[in-house]
């Protein structure tokens, strides 16, 4: 039998779950070193003789690929093919809008619709900053979700999102990513875990991608929790255009090449002083651009 076209569905380091045209899932195998098929990646796939196994022959080209600069400064693709970001915060562990600010960055470099979660709002829902960073991302055109995947709240605004979509759901560990595909797959198919009473952290619990489909419509990939993220961004402008308001208002700014810092002239600037732009946001970008500019500099 000739290879015939299949999603990777899950990755198990160098083993996959595979979905076949005709909905069957089989398990896979990797041709050569070379290939390094991620979540969400279309390939060629064909079964081996005497073998459960199938062999993935062929990486089809991608869309696009969620990627991060992994500690050897070498670029790790976490999933390719998809069409919507969800990054989540929480309650627990304290939320890092940082975290999250840099996830919608990697969605605006790859031109994917994002949307905010705040999760186990039946913790708290009452904090201040939670509050003012909702409102602030509401304001500059994100749709901002607050639930609980708990009791179920807000939970069918989160299944609207992602109807007809392919979702990643990517945030801190701990924060209710697998609780969240487990309430809309309407059973425990995630594994979860508490978050840590001693440190407060999640325990990485979700140690492989994975994606499922939704009974309600679209498909989740459930992805690793982090400590922190990064994208990888190629230049300033795309720093720029991580932060959409700040693009906006740039076009505003005395130089064409103004970085929107310290320049004379700078609408940026100018619009985080009346509050019309977000200070938090302003020093969220101005560190992202620190860190891409400091990773193109050769050590
Ligand atoms: N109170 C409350 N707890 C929740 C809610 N959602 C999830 N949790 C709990 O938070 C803990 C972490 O949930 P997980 O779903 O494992 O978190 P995760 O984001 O998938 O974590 P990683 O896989 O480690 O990245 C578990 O104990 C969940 O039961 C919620 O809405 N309210
Ligand atoms: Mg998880
Ligand atoms: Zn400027």
């Amino acid at each position: 039998m000739s290879a015939i076209q299949a999603q990777v569905i899950a990755t198990f380091s160098r083993r996959m779950r595979l979905r076949l045209a005709d909905g069957g899932e089989v398990t896979a195998r990797i041709k050569g070193k070379r290939l390094r098929p991620v979540c969400g990646d279309r390939v060629d796939a064909e079964p081996i003789a005497n073998e459960s196994d199938w062999l993935i022959t062929r990486v089809l080209e991608r869309d696009n690929a969620l990627t991060r600069p992994n500690l050897r400064g070498q670029t790790e693709v976490l999933a390719a093919n998809i069409d919507m970001l969800i990054a989540v915060a929480a309650a627990t562990p304290d939320p890092d809008w940082f975290i999250i600010d840099r996830y919608l960055a990697a969605a605006e470099d790859l031109g994917v619709d994002a949307v905010v979660v705040f999760n186990k709002t039946d913790i708290d829902d009452t904090s201040q900053s939670t509050t003012t960073a909702l409102d602030d991302y509401r304001q500059i055109g994100y749709q901002a979700i607050s639930c609980s995947a708990r009791l179920g709240d807000g939970m069918d605004e989160i299944q609207n999102a992602v109807a007809n979509q392919t979702a990643i759901i990517v945030g801190q560990s701990g924060v209710g990513k697998s609780s969240m595909i487990n309430f809309l797959m309407g059973g425990e198919q995630q594994k979860t875990a508490d978050v840590s009473s001693k440190s407060g952290e999640g325990k990485h619990t979700t140690v492989n991608s994975v994606m499922l489909e939704l009974p309600g419509g679209g498909r989740v990939i459930d992805s690793p929790g982090v400590r922190d993220f990064a994208p990888a961004l190629e230049s300033a402008a795309s720093v720029i255009g991580g932060y959409r308001e700040i693009e906006k208002a740039g076009h505003d700014c005395r130089f064409a090449n103004c970085r929107h810092l310290r320049e004379p002239g700078c609408a940026v600037k100018a619009a985080v002083e009346t509050g019309a732009i977000s200070a938090r946001r302003h020093e969220s970008y101005r560190r992202l651009l620190n860190l891409t500019e400091k990773l193109e500099q050769p050590t």
